[in-house]
């Protein structure tokens, strides 16, 4: 059997079926529904991968949200006036980035053996959880995500981010299942979303250069089932398209840097840990 490190590095991702026991799909699923509940009924915030206006209050929300619970709903879930035009419980995009820190049933799968098992097969020294996010892709609402390199917003040099992704419902073409450009981790960083270097100016975060292109022709979908995880190479391109069908496709992620090694985590990454609170460590 090829080892995880092998597997990771031919094709910059791996699907690892099974991953979850079917209790503990359960168990994040109602915690991922629970969540919606808690949810802002003011001021509510979108995330859309897509640029739209009104940039700044909520730059500033996501961007303080490392080591915190919030909340970003569907730029199709809240009208003009900042009201819900579907069920509360198919409006929200993401809630993140610290669930694996601040909520127990997160906590708990990032931080099992399973996991840490998977980083000491990746070579890892002192490996970090640096963030989390659940994902809700609701139906009919549940917006694209972007072809990117998760190294885009997690920069380290080098490249040590791994992304573990964990479905949490079956996922499928129809509701928009992970596509990657397979072997593209080989690539490098095709592009940077900083913390902007221009104080003065309104926008808080920048892209360092145009969205790169990429043929549709060259993804690769991959529909799994729930209770799979899969491990995302920093490097490697992957999107997912709009939600069309009437099925949520829930999922679990958080992200894993080397902190250790000379590994330099990138002072101009969007998300910084708090001098006081650093990137929780998994073993060392
Ligand atoms: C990421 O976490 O980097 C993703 O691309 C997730 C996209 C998705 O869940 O649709």
């Amino acid at each position: 059997m090829q080892s995880v490190n092998r597997s990771l590095n031919e094709n910059g991702y791996i699907v690892i079926e099974d991953f979850l026991t079917a209790e503990e799909v359960d168990t994040l699923f109602h915690a991922g529904r629970a969540l919606c509940l808690d949810a802002p009924q003011n001021n509510r915030k979108i995330f859309s991968t897509i640029k739209q206006e009104d940039a700044q209050g909520k730059e500033l929300y996501f961007m303080e949200s490392g080591d915190k619970v919030r909340y970003f709903f569907e730029k199709g879930a809240v009208g003009d006036e900042g009201q819900l035009l579907v069920d509360p419980m198919i409006a929200l995009n993401k809630v993140g980035h610290a669930l694996h820190v601040e909520h127990p049933a997160f906590n708990a799968i990032t931080f099992s053996n399973r996991v840490r098992e998977i980083c000491w097969q990746l070579n890892y020294n002192k490996p970090a959880v640096c963030q989390s996010m659940y994902i809700y892709k609701n139906p009919g609402v549940g917006g694209e995500v972007t072809p990117h390199q998760d190294s885009w917003f997690l920069h380290t040099d080098p490249n040590s981010a791994v992304g573990f992704w964990l479905a949490l419902e079956d996922c499928t073409l129809q509701n928009g299942c992970l596509q990657f450009i397979k072997g593209s981790h080989k690539s490098g960083v095709h592009r940077r979303y900083l913390r902007n270097p221009d104080k003065d100016a309104s926008e808080l975060m920048v892209y360092d250069r145009a969205a790169p292109i990429y043929p549709q022709s060259s993804f690769t979908p991959m529909q799994v089932s729930k209770g799979t995880c899969i491990l995302i190479h920093g490097n490697v391109v992957h999107k997912s398209e709009p939600n069309r069908s009437q099925k949520s496709r829930h999922a679990y992620t958080f992200h894993v840097i080397e902190t250790e090694n000379n590994v330099k985590y990138s002072e101009d990454n969007w998300l910084q840990a708090p001098k006081d609170k650093p990137f929780p460590v998994l073993f060392e």
